[in-house]
C-alpha cells in the first residue's frame, strides 16, 4: 500500500493524464488521423513536464512505438496510431498514461466520431456504467473479485461480452505491478481490498463475442468476430470509505465519463 505522499503525487499526475485525455478527445472529428492525435499527445505530455508512458514500453518483440493507444471500432486495446482518417460513425478509445513526479496515471475513454448508430451508443454507455459499478464495488474489506462480478453482471445483462485477456493492474511508481484486476468474476481472486491500494479498472466490453485475435504487429488486439468494443479506465486509490478516482480532470464537462452520465438515454 502507498504512503499519503505518493498518493498526493498520483492525484496530481492522474489529473494531468485526465486533462490530456479530455483535450485529445476534443480533437476527434471525421477526417483526423490517430497519428495527429498521437503527436498532440506527445506535445501535451512534454508541455506538462510529463513522459507518455506507452512510448518505448517494452513488448514481446518491439517496444511500443507511440505515445497513446488509439483503438477504433473492433480494436479492443493497444491500437497503434496510424494515417487512416477517422470516419463518421466510428467509435475510438484513447488511452493516456503519463509519468510525472515519479508516478504514473493511466486513464482511457471511448469517444464518438460524428454521428454514431444507436447500438454503438448503447455499447459505450453500458461500458461506462460497467466502470462505474466496478468502482462502487471497490470497497475496503471486500474481496477483489467483487469488482469483476459487478462488471460482468451488468455487461451480460445487456447482452454484451467481457474481454478476459486484458486486466486492470496495480499502478504507482511502476506502470504495471503484479496486482491484476479481472473484469469478470474470478472465483480464486479473493484477496481483500485494503486502504492505500492503487490500481486501475479498465473493462473492455464487446457487442458480440469476448474472444480476441491479435494482429501480427504483436500489439493490436481485436474482437475475433469483428464486433465493436468499448472501454473506459480510471486509476483509483482505496480510501477507508471506498475508491477515489485519481484520474479526475480539472473540467469534467468535456469528459465522456462524466458527460455521458448526465446525458439523456
Ligand atoms: C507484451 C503492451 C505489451 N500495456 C498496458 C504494452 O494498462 C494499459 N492500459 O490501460 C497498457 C497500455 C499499454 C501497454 C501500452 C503499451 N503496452 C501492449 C500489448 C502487448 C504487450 O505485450
Ligand atoms: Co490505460
Ligand atoms: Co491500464
Amino acid at each position: 500500500s502507498k504512503s499519503p505522499e505518493i498518493i498526493e503525487r498520483m492525484r496530481r499526475t492522474g489529473r494531468e493524464a485526465a486533462d490530456t485525455l479530455a483535450a485529445l478527445g476534443q480533437m476527434i472529428r471525421p477526417g483526423i488521423t490517430t497519428e495527429e492525435i498521437d503527436i498532440a499527445c506527445h506535445e501535451m505530455a512534454i508541455a506538462r513536464n510529463s513522459y507518455p508512458s506507452p512510448l518505448e514500453y517494452p513488448g514481446m518483440v518491439d517496444p511500443f512505438p507511440k505515445s497513446v493507444c488509439a483503438s477504433v471500432n473492433e480494436v479492443i486495446c493497444h491500437g497503434i496510431p496510424d494515417d487512416r482518417p477517422l470516419a463518421d460513425g466510428d467509435i475510438i478509445n484513447l488511452d493516456v498514461t503519463l509519468f510525472k513526479e515519479g508516478v504514473h496515471g493511466d486513464t482511457n475513454a471511448t469517444f464518438f466520431v460524428g454521428q454514431v448508430d444507436e447500438a454503438s451508443q448503447r455499447l459505450v454507455r453500458v461500458t461506462r456504467e460497467c466502470l462505474e459499478l466496478g468502482i462502487e464495488a471497490a470497497k475496503p474489506g471486500r474481496p477483489l473479485n467483487e469488482i469483476g462480478r459487478a462488471i460482468q453482471d451488468h455487461a451480460e445483462a445487456a447482452g454484451f461480452g467481457v474481454v478476459r485477456d486484458f486486466v486492470g493492474h496495480g499502478i504507482g511508481q511502476q506502470f504495471h505491478t503484479d496486482l491484476q484486476i479481472c473484469h469478470y468474476y474470478h472465483p480464486r481472486q479473493t484477496d481483500i481490498i485494503e486502504p492505500g491500494m492503487t490500481f486501475t479498472i479498465e473493462p473492455m466490453i464487446t457487442a458480440g463475442s469476448w474472444k480476441i485475435r491479435m494482429w501480427d504487429d504483436g500489439w493490436t488486439a481485436v474482437t475475433a468476430d469483428g464486433s465493436r468494443t468499448a472501454q473506459f479506465e480510471h486509476t483509483l486509490v482505496i480510501n477507508d470509505d471506498g475508491a477515489e478516482i485519481l484520474t479526475t480532470p480539472s473540467d469534467t464537462t468535456t469528459h465522456p465519463y462524466w458527460a455521458l452520465a448526465s446525458a439523456p438515454v
